[in-house]
């Protein structure tokens, strides 16, 4: 129930004046407080307060509190304004010839002073470990080259070679850490990314320091990005997650230039006030720095509201319209709305009108806002900085196109020339030249005093971090032996692995359980008492289980990650563990468990993501399986993570059967990640399946480790039989049953058909390349006697076929196509047909097309295993 229209003016003068008193005389404080009283007192009787989530579309902080900037603003401004050329003039540069190589220079120019305020006096540098992380918006990434440009860092060649990353390896498109290791920390171009990612840094962050195992101290995760990427669910959907952490250490930076590619991000309302009810709603400080400097004087002029009023009722569309067609236009369908608001600019010239300045524009608005941020507490902050998309690019500013300008006229280059006094002459300006002052200029100097006084130039990129001492081999020698008559599964021996790791002296505390509420389906509860679940604020409460042994324990130093039912956030909090050793300079350990349906397929943009941050640590795509998870049906089981792991160039997949294989790989990542120091991150999928596991046969771990290991001989094979995970034992049971047809099969565990087709491809293109020098592949090596083969997983056939181009023989692959359901194991196969029987029939089949068997024998046998020529295909019902 709320009513817009004043029906007794005197009473509400007279509330208003009560209040502007207490104002006055006691405070903005107590004047807040009084209002909340009287809001709960209407809200008894069931009226809603709207007044609280947003405020009026002007800055949030009055000028009377802004903080001084102390700097040098001229100086500032001459090496911001050589900032904007070089950026510029790189992206011009890449364009000019046939290559069109592309690039960005209207969301930097709208962002320049943005950054250059951070720079000046916020983004503390690396030297003392306090490196302040930042996730620049990925399209400004020509301004952040500008900047290292004049620190000395690239030169001019460097920029010639923006985003010629191959034959000469230059800068980078977007920030890639993958492709400029020593200078990018965090991928953030693909929207979305750099806003949940930077939460979940700040949230890592407090639980590093809340464990002690970093110190805790004022860092702060910055993150820049677009008003448009706003929209993406990963932008916003973590910001709960923030408020309810009181993320003191995360400032957000919108750039809200009220443009996205297409057109207007909210061309019939206003992004700014619709992201303040957003944050503040979910308890973040909101701050608005919306009116540059210029407009304070006419503000000020507004003591009857009206101005304001017009600013609430501007929309975004055309706000954009005021910064595209200038003055004389803003002077009639702005100012001119309200009479007693046209004469406030009367003495205004149109150009005087159009340069009123948006406050993302004005240093001096900046540097109040990130002052307020840095120093707030109990709170991330958001600021949202009012901007104008291509600004300073003549007819390109604020035009419905200028996201995707790359080359500029004559004219416009001119114009953004003089508009900021860049000296290139006419002469010279065909050329596009770089413009970076002597070494021993007031301005090179002041640049590197800044820094210097921050801490060093960033970005910067820690490249290698302490290595690790391996874990005692007790830990995974216990796999090694057989279960005994106890039957457990692949996803049991993990948990168990992770149990002992945790207890390492060495690395204990590095390892991260980390699950999406899901710890009870794989088995983890014991954990929960044991390690303890994270939480800032403690357990305030006595859990409902704290009679039991494994009672839900949540503490201030938990080791456990519980992230709650977001696979993006889990995986978010995974990649800061996984990437602590270059930003932290502190290796951690982390192991991600989830429903393997819910890894890759949910949130494989994000793993893309991990693997150009170069993370390292263990995703454990549990229950995997699409007829080894039997009751849970279509969405849940899966047959295609390895399929979408295989995508990701530095991750390591495998699909182990037993225990001692999980051991082996396990065993092996650490030695690899954090030992050798090679950039891998591991997929490992485990199932829920029991059955007994073997002993590790002796020597088995290298083939483990290469992808597949023989764990059935045969003195006179005819066949070999691959199988991969819970399938592996359908292989070994129809290896039984060929044999009661005097048919002799090996069987290989295949922990990775992922592996053998890289190692196919590597020999492949090396033989090419050394055809006097050739080598053998790891399929050749162990199959030296030829046969042929039949392989079986519980994944579709796209696994198993990878390697058919490195076998030369007949080659069967059985696989799990097509949509899962549920029923119980023995059916699934059957339907699949990946079951002992199948299998069995496959093999047949293959010894009859070689001849081996004749048409009676084979006959004899389908109507023994009951193969049934009229089944429907499996993945097409
Ligand atoms: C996930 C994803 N979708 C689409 C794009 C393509 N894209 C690049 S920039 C852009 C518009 C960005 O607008 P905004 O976030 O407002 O940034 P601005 O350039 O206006 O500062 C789009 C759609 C992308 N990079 N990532
Ligand atoms: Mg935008």
């Amino acid at each position: 129930m709320s009513s817009k229209k004043d029906i007794d003016i005197l009473e509400t003068t007279e509330w208003l004046e009560a209040i502007n008193s207490v104002i006055e005389e006691e405070g903005i404080e107590r004047a807040s407080f009084l209002l909340t009283k009287l809001a709960e007192r209407i809200n008894q009787e069931g009226a809603i307060p709207s007044y609280n989530l947003t405020t009026p579309f002007r800055n949030t902080i009055s000028v009377k509190d802004e903080a001084q900037m102390p700097g040098d603003l001229f100086m500032e401004r001459r090496i911001r304004s050589l900032i904007r050329w070089n950026a510029l003039v790189m992206v011009l540069k890449a364009n000019k010839n046939d290559d069109e190589l592309g690039g960005h220079i209207s969301t930097f120019s709208s962002a320049a002073t943005l950054y250059d305020v951070g720079f000046n006096y916020f983004f503390r540098g690396s030297d003392n470990h306090l490196e302040d992380m930042v996730y620049y918006q990925g399209h400004c990434s020509p301004g952040i080259y500008a900047r290292s440009f004049l620190e000395g860092h690239f030169t001019e060649e460097d920029l010639d070679n923006f985003r010629r990353e191959v034959v000469k390896p230059g800068i980078s498109s977007y920030p890639h850490p993958w492709l400029m290791p020593d200078y990018w920390q965090f991928p953030t171009v693909s929207m979305g990314l750099g806003p949940i990612l930077g939460i979940y840094q700040a949230h890592v962050m407090r639980y590093l320091s809340a464990r002690g195992l970093v110190p805790r101290n004022d860092r702060k995760v910055w993150v820049f990005c677009g008003d448009g990427e706003m929209d993406e669910p990963e932008s916003k959907g973590a910001i709960g997650l923030a408020g309810r952490e009181q993320l003191e250490n995360l400032i957000f930076v919108v750039n809200c230039n009220l443009q996205r590619l297409d057109g207007p991000v909210r061309g019939n309302g206003k992004i700014i006030q619709e992201l303040e009810g957003a944050f503040r709603g979910e308890g973040w400080n909101v701050i608005k720095v919306i009116w540059g400097r210029f407009w304070d004087p006419i503000i000020a002029k507004d003591t009857e509201g009206k101005l304001q009023e017009i600013m609430d009722a501007v929309v975004d569309g055309e706000l954009q319209n005021f910064k595209a067609k200038g003055g004389a236009y803003t002077r009639e369908n702005f100012f001119a709305k309200d009479p007693s608001v046209l004469e406030m600019v009367k003495d205004l010239s149109d150009e005087d009108i159009y340069r009123l300045n948006r406050g993302g524009h004005d240093p001096y608005k900046v540097y109040a806002a990130y002052h307020k941020a840095v120093n707030s507490k109990g709170a991330p902050t958001v600021i949202l900085a009012l901007t104008t998309k291509g600004y300073g690019t003549g007819s390109r500013e604020a035009d419905n196109t200028t996201h995707q300008v790359k080359k500029l006229s004559i004219e416009n280059i001119k114009s953004f020339r003089d508009r900021f006094d860049i000296p290139v002459a006419d002469s010279e300006i065909e050329n596009l030249p770089y413009v970076r002052p002597p070494e021993d200029s007031p301005e090179i100097q002041y640049l590197k005093k800044t820094r210097k006084a921050l801490g060093g130039f960033i970005p910067r990129r820690r490249t290698s971090s302490e290595i690790l001492k391996m874990p005692e081999d007790t830990v995974f020698k216990k796999l090694y032996e057989s279960s005994g008559d106890r039957k457990i599964s692949t996803t049991m021996a993990t948990v168990r692995i992770i149990t002992e790791l945790l207890k390492d002296e060495e690395i204990g505390k590095r390892i991260v359980p980390i699950v999406p509420d899901e710890a009870r389906t794989f088995g983890m509860e014991a954990l929960f008492r044991q390690v303890g679940i994270y939480s800032s604020a403690g357990q305030k409460y006595e859990p409902e289980d704290a009679d039991k042994v494994m009672w839900y324990k949540e503490s201030k130093d938990g080791v456990m990650l519980e992230e709650g039912i977001t696979e993006a956030g889990a995986f978010s909090a995974w990649t800061a563990l996984a990437t602590a050793y270059s930003n932290y300079d502190f290796p951690m350990i982390p192991f991600y468990l989830f429903y393997s349906m819910f890894g890759f397929q949910r949130v494989h943009d994000l793993s893309w993501a991990a693997g150009d941050a170069q993370a390292k640590g263990f995703l454990i795509g549990a229950t995997s399986g699409r007829t080894t998870l039997n009751g849970e049906g279509l969405q849940h089981q899966d047959g295609h993570s390895h399929i979408l792991s295989s995508t990701i160039p530095n991750c390591l997949s495998y699909d182990p059967a037993y225990a001692y294989e999980v051991a082996v790989i396990i065993k092996d990542g650490i030695q690899k990640m954090y030992v050798d120091q090679e950039n891998y991150f591991y997929y490992i999928t485990t199932i829920n399946e029991n059955y007994i596991h073997p002993e590790m046969p002796k020597g088995a771990e290298t083939g483990i480790i290469k992808g597949m290991h023989k764990v059935k001989k045969s003195d006179k094979p005819a066949l070999r039989l691959l199988g991969s995970g819970a399938i592996l034992n359908e292989s070994l049971k129809a290896s039984k049953i060929l044999q009661e047809y005097n048919i002799e099969s090996e069987v290989w565990s295949v922990t990775s058909f992922n592996l053998l087709r890289k190692n196919g491809m590597e020999v492949e293109r090396y033989n090419q390349l050394n055809p006097s020098n050739e080598k053998q592949t790891y399929i050749e090596e162990c199959f030296g006697q030829s046969m042929p083969i039949v392989a079986a997983t519980d994944y579709m056939r796209a696994y198993a076929e990878q390697i058919r181009p490195y076998i030369s023989t007949q080659y069967i692959t059985l696989g799990t196509d097509g949509y899962g359901r549920s029923d119980s194991r023995e059916t699934l196969r059957d339907f699949f047909e990946v079951d002992a029987n199948s299998i069995a029939r496959a093999a047949v089949y293959a010894l009859y097309k070689e001849k081996s068997l004749n048409k009676n024998d084979i006959e004899k046998i389908y109507e023994e295993l009951k193969v049934d020529s009229t089944k429907p295909n499996p993945w097409e019902v």
